[in-house]
């Protein structure tokens, strides 16, 4: 079975799309922090080949695997692919290399190396006839997405695989219905029909005990920035679930706007400042998804207009005090631990330490990172300060909440917090940062904590804080460790650091290569905004000097 097999991949006759995507010369990608991104143009080799990499990885681990077609906050004219597996995780570290070897694989090449990968893992040799292997695909909004994602198809069916394409979800979307594909109905039905209906009724269950009763979202009237993407229709698809029970004004939903320009979670963030267009009042409040839905950042003006912005760190403070204060409720003894990476304001790691007193860990970039410790803690809420992340619930605590709801001899006010965690655990994606997801869980926390989102800004006072970017010849020479907080290499760089950081006041400092970008990334906090804004420039200036800056050197902020 096992040599009719290699040898079926190794017969040119079964790829046969093969030679409608030849590598173009000169191109080599990485699969990096989030996939593949480029210009669109130089992607469709790229998609078959992750259309057979999907069916291998789907014959290693008997699961059905996703290809979500998308590259997210980048401009319109880019596109990307990452892969997702089992309960909707992104694709494995060991297997990213797989990935980069096929996308510049010619063809001859590419057979070697898929004979290479059905030997060498174990699981991928052996195929029973009546095994299939399931690839489900999904888009986003861009032009070009269509026509890429038939490339995954040509890819996934040259090796015998089968697929479903979705068509236009959200990325969150796909991890979900990949998770319930695989878990057989257990997290829900794998459909969008499915999704939609297991968020709205976890909602609504939970605005059940919302006091005032329903409708107390509507003193903070919500509007939502769609990014001109792939989250606008499927927020008004999720809306038509709600009956009522949340009403939600889409602006930027990519009826006439540009995905990604000038609006937008990045758009926002980056420029601390409103969408173009939108004229923010106080009183109201605001949020922006980005272009796949899988980051969401609120948003509101004061008395005197001046824009604050609810980010990544205090979304999570939301959702841990909320589930602190359940877990008190429901006399639980789990741990709630909270994940962060080295761009959480100082502030927040301050405020979830001192005052929440909760264990905080500090992980490299990246979701797959935060995403792999927060599934080791009881309960683990993780976001990025850029809008993405969840709270995952382990199995230990979802047990002990569903005897406690269950048992009838516990008092009704500690049944009655269990009943709301497991709603939470049911409301909160599993599997991914979701923006649809985290903005029901959002609404539902303010109004049930009866808090509003001016308040829960004002929880704590973040550190100015200054990011920048410098492009250096290669930005790989530079390594890092301790969770990216300190440089190891080139020498001299990290103590170089160290010594402009002291010249500050609260001060801290650190640079990583992008994963996304051919840039460094610098980032600075400090006691007040000149001092961040000049550490940066300094930190720069150092990046430039130090490791082989390009171009002119960072100028010093006017
Ligand atoms: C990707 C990552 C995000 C990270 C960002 C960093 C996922 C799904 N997304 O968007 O988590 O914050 O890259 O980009 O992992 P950078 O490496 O260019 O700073
Ligand atoms: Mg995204």
């Amino acid at each position: 079975m096992a040599m009719h097999t290699r040898r079926r991949v190794e017969m040119d006759t079964e790829l046969q799309n093969a030679n409608a995507y030849p590598v173009p010369s000169g191109i080599t990608m990485e699969y990096g922090t989030a996939g593949f991104r480029a210009p669109a143009c130089n992607l469709p080799h790229v998609m078959y080949r992750m259309g057979l990499l999907a069916v291998m990885r789907a014959r290693y681990t008997r699961e059905v695997i996703g290809v979500m077609v998308t590259a997210s906050h980048n401009p319109e004219e880019d596109n990307g692919v990452k892969l997702m597996e089992g309960m909707g995780e992104m694709l494995p570290v060991s297997w990213e290399r797989h990935a980069t070897s096929f996308a510049s694989a010619h063809l001859g090449e590419l057979r070697t190396q898929l004979s290479a990968l059905l030997r060498d893992c174990p699981g991928t040799e052996s195929s029973s006839p009546a095994q299939k292997y399931h690839v489900l695909i999904g888009e986003d909004t861009r032009a070009s997405s269509k026509m890429l994602a038939q490339a995954v198809s040509h890819g996934v069916t040259d090796l015998g695989g089968t697929f479903k394409n979705f068509g236009l979800v959200t990325t969150p979307q796909l991890h979900y219905l990949v998770a319930s594909h695989n878990s057989e109905g257990l997290i829900g039905e794998p459909s969008l029909d499915g999704y939609y209906h297991k968020l709205s009724e976890a909602y609504k269950a939970l605005m059940a005990q919302s006091k005032p009763q329903p409708g107390n979202e509507g003193s903070y009237p919500l509007t939502m920035d769609g990014a001109n993407g792939v989250g606008a229709p499927k927020m008004a698809e999720l809306l038509s679930y709600m009956k009522h029970s949340l009403s939600v004004k889409i602006i930027n939903n990519g009826e006439s706007g540009k995905l990604n320009h000038e609006c937008g979670a990045d758009y926002v963030k980056i420029g601390q400042r409103a969408p173009k267009g939108l004229q923010m009042r106080e009183g109201r409040i605001y949020c922006s998804l980005d272009g796949d839905a899988d980051r969401l950042l609120y948003y509101f003006v004061d008395k005197s207009d001046t824009f604050h912005l609810v980010d990544g760190d205090k979304i999570s403070t939301l959702m841990a005090i909320f589930i602190q204060h359940l877990l008190k409720e429901a006399q639980l003894p789990f741990q709630v631990s909270v994940v962060q990476t080295a761009y959480a304001n100082g502030s927040s790691t301050h405020y979830f330490e001192e005052t929440l007193l909760l264990q905080v860990y500090c992980l490299p970039t990246g979701v797959k990172y935060l995403h792999a410790k927060a599934k080791e803690c009881d309960i683990g809420v993780y976001f990025e300060a850029n809008g993405h992340g969840t709270v995952l619930f382990g199995k230990r605590v979802l047990d002990k909440v569903a005897e406690i709801m269950q048992d009838s001899g516990r008092p009704e006010a500690q049944r009655a917090a269990a009943t709301q965690l497991y709603h939470t655990s049911q409301l909160i994606n599993q599997a991914v940062g979701d923006a649809l997801s985290d903005l029901l869980a959002v609404q539902m926390m303010l109004s049930l904590l009866d808090l509003s989102l001016p308040q829960l800004y004002a929880l704590y006072t973040d550190l100015p804080s200054r990011q920048l970017k410098v492009k250096v010849m290669d930005r790989q020479r530079i390594t890092t460790t301790d969770a990216e907080r300190r440089v190891t290499h080139p020498d001299g760089l990290q103590a170089a650091i160290e010594e402009r950081v002291h010249r500050h006041l609260q001060a801290r400092a650190f640079v990583r290569p992008s994963g996304t970008e051919d840039m460094v990334r610098v980032y600075a906090e400090a006691e007040t905004q000149e001092s961040a804004d000049c550490l940066a420039h300094e930190v720069a200036l150092l990046v430039h000097r130090l490791a082989g800056g390009v171009g002119e050197e960072p100028r010093a902020p006017s």
